[in-house]
């Protein structure tokens, strides 16, 4: 058997997202921004995918969404274009406000901006996971041009007071954005009711194709060209346009929305059950309480085990997880978010994450809750360090 529970790192394109795009790779293969029938045709399909997009997110289409190759182009973007936009104009007002436990992409960008004489506030998560409200509105100072915050994490899937500190960024005149990835088909989004003036998302996380990505970009908060070389999307990214990514993110940010009921009570108790089961596991801790968590993350850490251990173990059954972002695991370093929630350094070497989708069956979990419960068994039998800590402790 095998089983993906390593749905936050990517996920399987929904065959409904495959069909729709199919078309686009054969007949319908045109430019869009050629005059000729071949790029007339292809674009009534790319009207319907933004509208799909605009319709999801909550936000009329006098807002604009800037496609991108992916979320991390987004939030490029969005760091970089707030810099030339504002901040070079006015070096004044050159301090962000962000969280530890951002994307690289977040972060990575941040530091180099820092090069470049960009103050950042890096705001701490509690020992739950979480970030408070309260800390982000403190860490605010009259020089502070923007607030860039996740709409839920990564690693623990716990979610961020978006409405509150971006309420609070309106009331400011701070602009606001959020790294909304991990948000998109697993809360309800309705920027409609929620201040946001930036967004990014990126289709292969919610069972769209890889590559391809979007930044909505509310009407007013305009940001400058970093693409230039072209006249498409309005002047503001240049580069021929990817119209059968295009059309499956539509569709698969239609069908994303349209599952987040499903992905509240289906996969949330597929996840919960999971979760109920290795928490039977002697000295294991979740982080964050599940109330606070997006409805398919569980990042777990078994005391005397470690991370890599137990995920070569489960790869050997046939079952995918992590240990946290791809995007650090090559590296094999510690869990980063475990790190800044924990002071047991113990911890950072110990987590591993597993992610569901709406296309993880019961099955899958109560195989997974098997081969689990007997690795973990097995790996605490051979590790010293676990025998060494219950001796003492
Ligand atoms: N932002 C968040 C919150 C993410 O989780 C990721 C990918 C990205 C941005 C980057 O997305 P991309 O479209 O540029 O690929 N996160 C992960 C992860 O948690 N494990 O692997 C990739």
């Amino acid at each position: 058997m095998r089983v993906y529970l390593d749905n936050n790192a990517t996920t399987k394109i929904d065959p409904l997202v495959r069909v729709k795009m199919q078309p686009f790779f054969e007949e319908l293969y045109g430019n869009p921004n050629s005059l000729h029938k071949y790029g007339m045709e292809v674009r009534p399909a790319l009207n319907e995918a933004l509208g799909a997009m605009y319709d999801a997110l909550g936000v009329p289409d006098a807002d604009d969404i800037l496609i991108t190759s992916c979320a991390t182009e987004s939030n490029n973007s969005v760091l970089k274009g707030i810099f030339f936009k504002y901040i070079l104009a006015n070096p004044e007002k050159n301090h962000i406000v962000t969280t530890s436990v951002e994307h690289p992409a977040i972060l990575d960008t941040l530091l180099f901006l820092s090069d470049y004489g960009v103050d950042v506030t890096y705001v701490d998560v509690d020992a739950e996971g979480g970030i408070s409200a309260e800390a982000m509105m403190a860490a605010v100072t009259d020089k502070t041009i923007l607030i860039s915050m996740m709409w839920a994490n990564n690693e623990t899937g716990m979610i961020f007071p978006v409405e509150e500190v971006s309420a609070f960024a309106k009331e400011k005149g701070i602009l606001f954005h959020t790294d909304a990835v991990q948000a998109i088909g697993k809360l309800k989004i309705d920027l409609s009711a929620v201040n946001v003036d930036y967004l990014t998302f990126s289709a292969h996380k919610f069972h769209g194709p890889k590559g391809i990505g979007g930044l909505y970009v509310k009407k007013g908060k305009e940001l400058p060209n970093l693409l230039h070389g072209g006249e498409q999307m309005g002047g503001k990214r240049a580069g021929t346009l990817n119209v059968a990514y295009i059309v499956g993110m539509g569709l698969a940010m239609k069908q994303a929305a349209g599952h987040v009921d499903k992905m509240n009570t289906d996969v949330k108790r597929l996840r919960d059950k999971l979760e109920d089961a290795i928490k039977m596991i002697a000295d294991t801790i979740v982080v964050g309480p599940r109330e606070k968590r997006t409805p398919n993350t569980i990042l777990i850490s078994l005391r005397g085990i470690e991370g890599e251990s137990m995920l070569w173990d489960l790869n050997k059954a046939g079952i995918a997880a992590s240990t946290g972002s791809a995007c650090a695991s090559e590296s094999l370093e510690a869990n980063p978010v475990m790190s800044a929630i924990g002071e047991d350094p113990e911890l950072a070497h110990t987590a591993m994450r597993l992610s569901l989708s709406r296309f993880t069956t019961e099955e899958e979990i109560d195989y997974t809750i098997k081969i689990f419960t007997a690795a973990a068994e097995r790996l605490r039998s051979i590790s010293s360090t676990y025998a060494y800590t219950n001796e003492v402790g």
